[in-house]
């Protein structure tokens, strides 16, 4: 694969000599070639801005230097197998998947603009002529395409057939796609009053497995609610957090449910068949929520919210004729998820006699804390960081 780095700042694209780039290219996998921009200036101070039309700040990059280069690298007509990038922040957003598909071209030209950006008849021009894609690195503004062309070349030169003996497509491959990795540890196994957490040690590959699939799951479910784990953990149900537009379906699933649990535990006084319509608004709005839908019906909730350093769970409910498919427990990871920083235990109330809420609970890591009120018991867990 061939490189192409077209750039006013030519010493900024060093680290490529050095880097993962560095190693491919010792092994004449990818040719990488930086280019002054300036050199297709003609004028004596080799000029490559002026003014914007229609007015505004800063600068913009004259055409011509450009047109020149591509058609110094490229040649005048059509180009197979080659692929422009433009970076900029208006770019689509560069991704792994992205990355894969750099990775199958010939040749990449990078384009790395300064000022206010390139002139847009450049990118129009040379797209008439070879692929071109406008790529953004994310959502923050840098001086200029270098660093953002530096980090694409790196995430595609590392997954070009035969770089790194194809250990990299590997890695790939095992990631649990969706997911955020799990953490990882080494030696030594106690390091400053922290342990490495005891189930890496057991040598039981099965638990090892679980435990890091747990951990994924409540990392992605935390930092990037938007990689949606429930799609992963449960096909064709969504959980997401509550809208003012839930209440009404949630207030005719909340009455379904806890019927069973007034049928299990006669005599106690359960606030849920209790409240009214804005009682519940009231608490959607105040607490964290989350709703589980299922080909658009309302078929799971759950809230919590923070007392001290306790994060108390209540209100789990599942649509009876779902009940048994885990998906209790899957809201039950979710909201524990979502507890802040502050929180050390994790807190829920269920009836005395609702026995199979309480297995559930202990299954899922919960020890009964006894009776807090006539029929009604206190369950808790550490919260593990
Ligand atoms: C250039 C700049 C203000 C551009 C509307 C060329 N992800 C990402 N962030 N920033 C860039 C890419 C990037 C890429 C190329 C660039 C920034 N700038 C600076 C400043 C508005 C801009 O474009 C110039």
């Amino acid at each position: 694969m061939i490189v192409d780095v077209l750039t006013i700042f030519p010493e900024y694209l060093a680290p490529l000599e050095l880097s993962l780039a560095g190693k491919a290219r010792e092994k004449g996998l990818i040719d990488v070639r930086v280019h002054d921009l300036r050199q297709w200036t003609h004028d004596r101070h080799r000029t490559v801005d002026d003014t914007p039309y229609g007015g505004g700040a800063g600068m913009v990059m004259k055409p011509e230097p450009w047109g020149e280069a591509f058609d110094a690298l490229l040649g005048e007509g059509e180009v197979d197998g080659v692929t422009v990038v433009f970076t900029t922040p208006s770019g689509q957003p560069f991704t792994q998947a992205v990355a894969r598909e750099l990775a199958a071209r010939d040749r990449i030209v990078f384009a790395c603009g300064r000022y206010e950006g390139i002139d847009q008849r450049v990118v129009e021009d040379i797209a008439t002529r070879a692929e071109v894609r406008e790529i953004s690195l994310g959502d923050y503004v840098l001086n200029g395409g270098e660093v953002a062309a530096l980090a694409i070349t790196e995430a595609v030169v590392r997954l070009v057939p035969g770089f790194m003996g194809n250990a990299a497509s590997l890695v790939e491959e095992s990631h649990e796609d969706g997911l955020l990795e799990y953490p990882v540890y080494t030696k030594p196994a106690a390091w400053r009053g922290r342990e490495v957490p005891p189930v890496l040690l057991s040598g039981d590959h099965a638990a090892i497995a679980a435990w890091r699939h747990d951990q994924a799951v409540r990392r992605t479910a935390e930092r990037r609610p938007d990689l949606a784990p429930a799609s992963v953990l449960l096909e064709d149900v969504e959980i997401r957090p509550v809208q003012p537009a839930d209440a009404g379906e949630l207030y005719v699933l909340q009455r379904a449910c806890w019927v069973q649990e007034q049928h299990d535990n006669p005599g106690v006084r359960i606030p849920a068949l209790h409240e009214t319509y804005d009682d519940l608004r009231a608490w959607i709005a105040r607490d964290t929520v989350l709703v589980a839908r299922s080909a658009g019906r309302l078929v799971g909730a759950v809230r919590a919210s923070l007392d001290g350093e306790s994060w108390d769970i209540g209100r789990l409910m599942v649509a009876p004729d779902l009940a048994g498919r885990g998906l209790g427990r899957t809201l039950l990871e979710r909201i524990e998820a979502l507890a802040p920083e502050a929180a050390s235990t994790y807190a829920l109330f269920t009836g005395a006699g609702s026995v199979r809420n309480q297995r559930i609970y202990k299954k899922a890591g919960y020890r009964l804390r006894g009776e807090v009120e006539p029929g009604v018991v206190r369950m808790t867990k550490p919260v593990r960081r």
